[in-house]
């Protein structure tokens, strides 16, 4: 039976009905944890990208599984979150019903692509029996004072109704929907992630990531080395604390900026400025954060009517409140350097405001305003003339005797916000008691359940709210009534401790049995997109630190090894989209191919990290691949009869050299995720095959059988259903996931005889066969003893021998 779609079913059938790819927990010691980002049941089919990040990956724990590991490989769903909220105000089929119905599908679809998940362990995030931990996670947070609660400006979107988290916004609009996001002051919950800022950073290091994720989060995270530096509130018993990374430039202040927000502006506005304050505090709060710190968009402001004093000289400095300052980060205010600082030039251009040059470039050039360069210092009395470099520690040490600096170091990373005012999320678990405040739930209560019957129209406030029998309860402390939290929690927080779940999934007792879990973790490769590079994978690594720092875990990072998927774009090259009519559709080719063409064709048509443009040809030349292959293997069953040898020769040796000459390179590029070089070797090896089946008179059939045989197990990963199939009708015993993976012998890669071309006066003439560990003076020999040689250069004087080994002899007559 040629390789079809009906294969599959054949194999999977039997994988399943043996367990073939059951964990087994007594080779705990053995354990390989290959982790794929588990999907977003969104819509009811899997797509090119899911393909692309399961298949490839799936391929590879295969291979690891042949090589004698103990595969643990999981798959589940991340089930909560907006969409399926969106779908149901849209649709009115409730979020739970479709996200049910969309898992049962796409788990089929997952099974039918042949993987080897172990089902046994599957995780959906918002089920009860999930969510009851992701609670639990929150609770120990709060214990910890990891979880608190503060009114904050928050990023929202008007369109989604919801507050979304720093990460969310992307160019000033909502990562989900594209609306412009403005900002709201509400009541949120947040995860002190930056209680870990330092650890988080320096571990980065240790991690075996790409290059370009480590660099990602190393600038989210953003640490900045400064100083804040104290200036008093001229005419008043007032002061602030500006963070500056540029110290060095103290002398060059001629104005401070406070963020409008920050609570000193009403403290110090004079009378004739109040108007313009307030009026300019409300034109802020509409900006998006993107906007604020723009270096294009125009500067605006206005004076507060008071000054600040110099903390060195003394003089008087206008202070000034503009949104180009963040009210969250460093102390939310700053020192004005026009002459030395970009937004600070364009700033003073704009408001009239002096400009002050107090570094000049070292090597004396003629620079223009405003150099942000480091340099030497003028004008900055007894600091003048030293570099920019000392200046900025000396200056911060002479005003820290003063008691009016100190050295300070900021992060860019602020706290996640974790509470959403949407429905399809994991219910916040505190209770509100308007005696006791706030009341974590006793642990012995979890979960607390996500109601059904809710209303979930968007208007900004919690769908729960309006819920009474969800929100009414009795308080665990006084046993008043009280109120349940009507907020969920961000999805991020479910998908920030899935993969502590996967290896303990049915225990009922705790979310996870630390002694096992020590064993299983961490992951030992993890795969999936990039996009999840600040947020996702910053979250779990933020979540691994502080359970770990209350007991529960011993490891301190919980992915030691990541590959990113690239992206297959529709044959246009451009993203696949709906809109632009480019998608491909898996179940379309499988249907016709089977599973292993497509799965094969993804692996062999593009550089796994990289992606590309989808291209039909490929996908007919890997179904034209296989079936050469099963010619190959009816054909060595038909002459099998025959007597094999055991001693081989020239023919065979060359056919073993490409034969360990593939194993070494399956093994070491598909090790790298370099998929499409692994089965370009493949197809050499299958020509050799041919090759040797072509051209040689007497065939050793017992050694073209081994060689076969190594072929179908170096496929077996890449095309798992049809490399099963030819192992059957091969007549060996089942399972070829049950075989070793191949090793290569070295001295078979060395070539001992090796063909080298001989030119006479610079044209070819011949090639001779050498010992390829020739001295130059044997090959000499045997280049001259060559009959066809001889001819050439009878009669002629030779002039000179030049020897090339292991390429050329050039021999120069007259
Ligand atoms: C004076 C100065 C002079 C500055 C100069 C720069 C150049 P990073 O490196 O990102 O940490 N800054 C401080 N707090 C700010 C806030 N809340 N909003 C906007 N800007 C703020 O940047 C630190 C620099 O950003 C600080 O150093 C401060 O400007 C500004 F020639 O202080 B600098
Ligand atoms: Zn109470």
């Amino acid at each position: 039976m040629p390789y079809s779609p009906d294969i599959d079913r054949k194999w999977q059938k039997k994988w399943e009905e043996t367990k073939l790819y059951k964990f087994n927990p007594e080779n705990v010691d053995k354990k390989l944890y290959v982790l794929e980002m588990f999907s977003y049941p969104s819509g009811a089919k899997l797509h090119v990208g899911h393909w692309y990040n399961y298949g490839p990956s799936d391929s590879w724990a295969r291979m690891k599984k042949m090589q004698g590991y103990e595969v643990f490989q999981p798959m589940g769903f991340d089930a909560f979150g907006l969409p399926a909220e969106n779908y149901a105000i849209k649709t009115g089929i409730h979020p739970q019903d479709s996200t049910m119905k969309n898992i049962e599908t796409m788990e089929r679809q997952l099974r039918e692509m042949g993987a080897m998940f172990d089902w046994d362990y599957e995780v959906i995030t918002c089920l009860p029996e999930y969510y009851k931990w992701t609670q639990w996670v929150f609770l120990q947070l709060y214990k910890a004072g990891l979880a608190y609660r503060k009114e904050a400006p928050v990023n929202w979107c008007p369109s989604c109704n919801t507050v979304l988290a720093n990460e969310q916004v992307q160019d000033g609009r909502c990562e989900r929907c594209g609306t412009e996001v403005t900002k709201k002051n509400l009541t949120q919950w947040f995860l002190k992630i930056t209680d870990y800022a330092e650890e988080l950073l320096n571990n980065i290091d240790e991690l075996d990531w790409p290059e370009k994720t480590k660099k990602i989060q190393t600038n989210w995270i953003g640490r900045s080395e400064g100083a804040e530096i104290e200036f008093k509130v001229y005419g008043k018993d007032l002061s602030f604390r500006v963070f500056t990374t540029r110290a060095d430039t103290l002398y060059g202040v001629t104005y401070v900026v406070l963020a409008p927000e920050n609570e000193l502006v009403d403290k110090i506005t004079t009378d004739g400025q109040r108007k313009y304050v307030e009026e300019y505090k409300e034109f802020a709060k509409k900006q998006s954060e993107i906007e604020r710190l723009s270096t294009t968009k125009e500067k605006t402001g206005v004076f507060t009517g008071a000054y600040a004093v110099h903390p060195l000289t003394g003089e008087r400095l206008p202070i000034w409140i503009a949104d180009y300052v963040l009210a969250t980060y460093g102390t939310g205010c700053v020192m004005a350097v026009p002459a030395h600082d970009e937004r600070d030039y364009e700033f003073a251009s704009k408001f009239n405001l002096p400009i002050k040059r107090v570094v000049k470039s070292s090597n004396g050039e003629d620079d223009v305003l405003p150099y942000t360069e480091y340099g030497v210092l003028v004008d900055s009395a007894e600091f003048t003339g030293m570099k920019s470099e000392d200046a900025r520690i000396k200056i911060v040490e002479r005003l820290k005797e003063e008691g009016k600096a100190e050295i300070k170091v900021n992060y860019r990373l602020r706290d996640w916000l974790v509470s959403r005012q949407r429905y399809w999320g994991a219910p916040i678990p505190v209770i509100h008691c308007e005696k006791c405040g706030i009341v974590p739930v006793p642990e012995e209560d979890l979960p607390v359940r996500l109601p059904y019957n809710v209303e979930f129209a968007p208007d900004g406030e919690s769908p729960l709210k309006k819920s009474e029998e969800f929100m009414h309860t009795t308080c665990p402390n006084c046993g008043g009534p009280a109120l349940r939290d009507p907020d969920t929690l961000d999805t991020f927080v479910c998908s920030s401790w899935y993969y502590l779940r996967y290896p303990d999934n049915k225990n009922s007792e705790k979310p996870f049995d630390t002694e096992w879990i020590n064993k299983m973790l961490p992951v030992d490769k993890y795969i999936g997109g990039a996009e999840h590079a600040a947020m996702h994978l910053l979250y779990a690594r933020f979540i691994t630190k502080a359970l770990r720092d209350l007991g529960y875990l011993k490891f301190d990072e919980p992915f030691k090894s990541l590959i990113h998927q690239g992206t297959i774009l529709g044959p246009d090259g451009n993203k696949m989209s709906k809109s632009k009519g480019n998608v491909v559709s898996p179940d379309d080719y499988i249907s016709v191919y089977g599973s292993d063409v497509f799965r094969l064709y993804l692996m062999f048509g593009f550089a796994y990290t990289e992606g590309g443009p989808w291209n039909d040809d490929g996908i007919k030349a890997v179904s034209r691949f296989l079936s050469r292959i099963e010619r190959l293997i009816e054909r060595i069953s038909e002459i099998r009869t025959s007597q094999g040898k055991d001693e081989i020769d020239r023919d065979e040796k060359e056919l073993n050299f490409t034969r360990h000459y593939t194993i070494k390179s399956v093994t070491e590029d598909a090790e790298k995720f370099q998929f499409n070089t692994s089965i370009s070797r493949l197809m050499e090896l299958v020509n050799a095959l041919y090759k040797y089946d072509n051209d040689v008179k007497v065939k050793n059939i017992k050694f073209m059988e081994d060689v076969v045989a190594d072929m179908l197990r170096l496929m077996a990963p890449f095309a798992p259903h049809f490399t099963e199939e030819m192992w059957e009708k091969m007549g060996y015993e089942y399972s070829i996931f049950n075989q070793s993976w191949p090793k290569w012998d070295e001295s078979a890669l060395v070539k001992d005889v090796v063909e080298i071309g001989v030119q006479i006066n610079g044209k070819l003439r011949g090639r001779v066969e050498v010992p390829s560990n020739a001295e130059d003076k044997e090959i000499e020999r045997i280049t001259l003893e060559d009959e066809k040689i001889k001819e050439y250069v009878e009669g002629k004087e030779i002039k000179k021998i030049i020897v090339i080994r292991g390429r050329l002899v050039n021999i120069v007559v007259k």
